[in-house]
């Protein structure tokens, strides 16, 4: 039987034929005759005992008869997959379908290897993934972290070349060097928004929004991959929570918040342009110039036909389906949108996924909006050019009008939520249960965190085709912070053990003309840094908690792969998660204060039961639920702030029952960079 973990093999080189050498240890997939393209047909074997060291390991691929791969086909090898695209995404689901239904590994296999060199790379390697997370035989395995097979989706294309010099002169990988990508590398400090180029091009946060669309597909055959505990809801809080914390980082740069793009007829003022090439494409990705406008797009090859009326159209039936209190499925039954389902089923609309009611009515709002302005620069395909950054997970954030975008997306739940009756005091109390204080400390200090600048270096080799193998080094400059532990006191009063919920965000304390905020304006910045379970015997009881522990974030070690520490990595199954070095906020070089929030609510009441086994696939529950089980929260996302607050309550203290408390913070940013080993200049 096939080892199911040569399938992970298949990612590495994707524009590489299949039987040349895969993996660290010159692994051969023993390819049938029959599966060879036509190009390579004579010279395979010939090419295999070329490329291949004397170490080989021969992986027997059985043949079978192959499923109908026409559809996935139609897009050419060389053209840019899209997720936004409908056409593209029906591709995908094809294809995944074929993958999750072959019954046994050793056929899965085989369809893979045939497949692999006849569909679009990146079409390919996304089904391959969505199938392998979720078949039940394969979803075990750690899939490879989508930077390191597509490095120039998350790199300069300078750094590129200069990666794959270094492989072809330097034969022995060991005395390589590490490839320095430059900081600030894609505009001038002319351009106000670069300021944040930190956040929008990081590795981490681009390779996390990749990983929960992954998580979450749009479509597929299956519904029940689709189909996930509520998977709409999931949508609005993990994008609301990156709009959260963009304007967090907006203010430590003294910038306001990010204004919504909900004008669709005016130009967009934020031009943005990427600097890299694609090399499945082997085309730069196009810009966009400021004050490009939007236009109707009419591109047949891509059987994509959508115009500024049709998102006009869909936007005025969202919001008069919110301020009705209903949508209408196909049917036209009535659907409340109840308090707490409510906001799932919107966001199953405005997304919007398989799962909408009614998609001839509501349409296909958030995705249509990313492929209007991706395809901006050339809404007619007259110049054949591709899309923009803009309509790809892995590459979106790193454009300013994601955030505009989804500013204006988030604007559309948030006029649902304020439709909500505000939580009353007896909601938000627990009694018994008292904060007594709460206070973070790092490096000796007491409500005080720092931030500064850290490089580090990813290996991107498994990406790099047609070069001689061994390890490259990418090395990265990014945000990073010390690491910081919560200290909070409780009293149980009662006679009884209690257990509590812990909920930690944090916001900042003024807004950008340093003048205080209402909690209606600061509850949409609370950041959620953790949550988790604490038993309180009856009395006193101090809680300790060390913030490389989030909820909300993996370890460092999954961005940051360091290569001596696979074997360990082995043990982290699940990819999706906020990264570790972005937590908290950069701050300001003269501090900037924050206010730290936490609440203990009654596990009892937001406990969910689950049906299925823990799968440990749970570091990052927040922002990306936990694997074939339930949301581990009954609340609703981002409660308690999910609601414009009650009566007498408009500003956070005010707010504040005796099981929550607040405390300022102050996050001192120290311009300053952890260097590694310094390296000779490159000529
Ligand atoms: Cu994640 Cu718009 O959904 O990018």
């Amino acid at each position: 039987m096939a080892d199911k973990k040569n399938l992970l093999l298949l990612f590495d080189h994707p524009t590489e034929p299949v039987f040349m050498d895969k993996g660290g240890n010159g692994t051969v997939f023993d390819v049938p005759d029959s599966y060879v393209t036509d190009r390579y047909n004579q010279m395979c074997k010939k090419v295999q005992r070329r490329v291949s060291s004397a170490s080989e390991k021969n992986v027997l691929v059985k043949e079978i008869a192959i499923p109908d791969l026409s559809c996935p086909m139609r897009l050419g090898r060389s053209e840019q997959f899209s997720l936004f695209l409908t056409s593209h995404r029906k591709m995908a689901s094809h294809l995944i379908e074929i993958f999750t239904k072959m019954p046994t590994v050793d056929e899965l296999q085989s369809v893979a290897v045939y497949a692999r060199d006849r569909v679009n790379p990146v079409l390919f390697n996304y089904a391959l993934s969505v199938a392998l997370l979720h078949r039940p035989d394969t979803k075990d395995l750690e899939l490879p972290a989508f930077a390191q097979i597509f490095p120039d989706r998350f790199i300069d294309s300078q750094m590129l070349r200069s990666m794959r010099e270094e492989s072809f002169v330097v034969e022995r990988s060991a005395a390589r060097l590490p490839v320095v990508s430059s900081v600030k590398y894609t505009a001038s400090d002319l351009d106000v928004e670069h300021r944040l180029w930190y956040f929008r091009e990081d590795l981490g946060v681009n390779l996390h929004h990749w990983h929960w669309h992954l998580v979450y597909p749009i479509e597929a055959s299956d519904r029940s991959i689709v189909d996930k505990d509520r998977r709409g809801e999931l949508f609005y809080y993990m994008h609301q929570q990156i709009i959260a914390r963009y304007n967090a980082e907006r203010l430590s740069n003294h910038m306001a918040r990010v204004q919504p793009f909900n004008n669709l007829d005016e130009p967009i003022a934020e031009g943005y342009f990427p600097k890299m090439d694609s090399l499945v494409a082997s085309r730069a990705y196009p810009p966009r110039f400021d004050h490009t406008r939007l236009s109707d797009v009419d591109r047949p090859k891509d059987q994509l036909r959508v115009g500024i009326d049709d998102m006009k159209r869909w936007r005025e039936r969202i919001y008069e389906a919110i301020h009705q209190g209903y949508v209408l499925d196909t049917n036209n039954e009535k659907i409340v949108l109840d308090d707490s389902k409510g906001i799932d089923i919107l966001g199953n609309i405005i997304e919007a996924s398989d799962l909408t009611p009614n998609s001839t009515l509501y349409g296909d709002f958030h995705n249509m909006g990313h492929i209007l302005i991706a395809y901006s620069h050339d809404p007619t395909n007259k110049h054949l050019e591709y899309a923009g950054v803009m309509g790809d997970a892995s590459t979106a954030m790193r454009d300013p009008i994601f955030y505009k975008w989804h500013a204006f997306i988030d604007n559309m739940f948030q006029e649902h939520k304020r439709l909500l009756s505000p939580y009353e005091k007896q909601e938000l109390c627990f009694p018994d249960v008292r904060v007594e204080s709460i206070q973070v400390e790092s490096q000796g200090q007491v409500n005080k965190l720092t931030t500064f600048w850290q490089e580090s270096d990813v290996d991107m080799s498994r990406g790099l085709d047609f070069v001689p193998r061994g390890h490259v080094l990418a090395r990265f400059t990014h945000l990073q912070h010390h690491a910081f532990s919560y200290t909070i006191k409780v009293e149980n009063s009662s006679e009884a053990t209690r257990y509590g919920y812990v909920r930690i965000f944090l916001a900042p304390k003024l807004d950008d003309r340093n003048a205080p905020m209402l909690l209606e304006q600061q509850r949409l910045m609370m950041v959620e840094l953790d949550k988790f379970v604490v038993t309180m015997p009856p009395g006193s009881h101090t809680i300790t908690r060390n913030s490389t522990e989030s909820s909300v974030t993996i370890p460092f070690e999954r961005t940051f792969r360091n290569l001596d520490k696979l074997e360990e990595l082995q043990n982290f199954l699940c990819g999706c998660g906020w990264p570790q070095h972005m937590l908290i906020p950069k701050g300001r070089p003269e501090g900037l204060r924050f206010e730290l929030f936490v609440m203990v609510s009654n596990y009892e009441e937001d406990k969910v039961e689950q049906t299925a086994a823990d799968c440990g696939c749970s570091i990052a529950a927040s922002y990306c639920g936990l694997r074939d089980r339930l949301y581990p929260d009954r609340k609703s996302m981002g409660f308690p702030f999910d609601r414009k607050p009650r009566r007498g309550s408009e500003i956070l203290e005010n707010f504040l029952t005796p099981n929550m408390r607040a405390v300022e913070v102050i996050i001192t940013h120290e311009d300053r960079t952890e260097k590694l080993r310094e390296l000779p200049a490159r000529s």
